[in-house]
């Protein structure tokens, strides 16, 4: 018999709570003002920061071998100081640093994927970086006073102080794919924002902080949410199968821990 298993990523099954105040003590822009003053459909398509968040935003892939990354505003009293990149899930530890503490507004980059021999080189800017294991990537966040947070709650150092989601791991990216023909306007640059591309929102402070998740607000183009990889069970696989469902509750439960 031969079985097929999906790989049971673990990830949220609720949205992540954004402070609508937008930080600073309503001095700052909301998340919500940021992406709809600048997204070609505000006024004629719905959007919500709450309710349009994908909840699979732990891994990720490129839709093919080149993406580009732009940094849409970054507004965090941290702002000179934090740094964005990819890392390996496999080990991460592994890291390709897309944007230093210098980037603003409007800053580009290219990101490319290649298959290799050794793995997956990743370049940037046409030059190779690094080497990770497969396809999959997360991102990363290193703030200003070095502590790194990760697009896997689950790698992250803190957890929340209060409710919401009191002493839950925190997540400090939430992340919004768009819709086919609409733009993002950044700086005099008019960038697509559409089913393969990524609004990635960052919260830059140890234990939440302010929650307003619009410390670094970036676009990745040409990626989607890691698809779930079917893992091949060889003949007499089926005590394999029900180890794998009995991990699959596990990772229910877990799962479930992270409203
Ligand atoms: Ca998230
Ligand atoms: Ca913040």
């Amino acid at each position: 018999m031969l079985g097929v298993l999906m790989w049971a990523g673990v990830e949220s099954a609720w949205a992540t709570f954004i402070n609508p105040l937008g930080g600073g003590n309503g001095r700052e822009l909301s998340l919500q003002t940021i992406l709809d003053q600048r997204r070609s459909t505000a006024g004629q398509v719905p959007f919500d920061v709450d309710d349009d968040q994908r909840l699979d935003d732990t891994l990720w892939e490129f839709s093919s071998g080149r993406s580009w990354a732009t940094v849409v505003i970054e507004i965090a009293s941290y702002a000179d100081g934090n740094r964005f990149g990819l890392y390996d899930p496999l080990d991460p530890n592994r890291r390709v640093e897309v944007f230093n503490g210098a980037a603003i507004g409007g800053s580009r980059t290219e990101i490319e994927l290649l298959k290799t021999a050794g793995g997956y080189e990743v370049r940037i800017n046409g030059q190779a970086r690094q080497t990770f294991g497969s396809d999959d990537f997360g991102f990363y966040l290193t703030s200003k006073v070095n502590r790194t947070f990760f697009s896997d709650p689950a790698l992250n150092p803190d957890v929340f102080p209060r409710p919401p989601n009191k002493n839950e791991p925190v997540d400090h990216l939430v992340s919004y794919t768009g819709r086919a023909g609409q733009t993002l306007q950044v700086g005099n640059q008019s960038l697509s924002w559409g089913a393969q591309d990524a609004v990635l929102a960052w919260e830059d402070l140890f234990n939440g902080g302010d929650r307003d998740y619009n410390d670094l607000v970036l676009l990745v183009q040409n990626v989607h949410p890691r698809d779930p990889d079917p893992v091949t069970v060889p003949d007499g696989g089926s005590s394999v199968v029900l180890l794998a469902i009995g991990l699959a509750a596990v990772l229910g439960v877990r799962r479930g821990r992270w409203k």
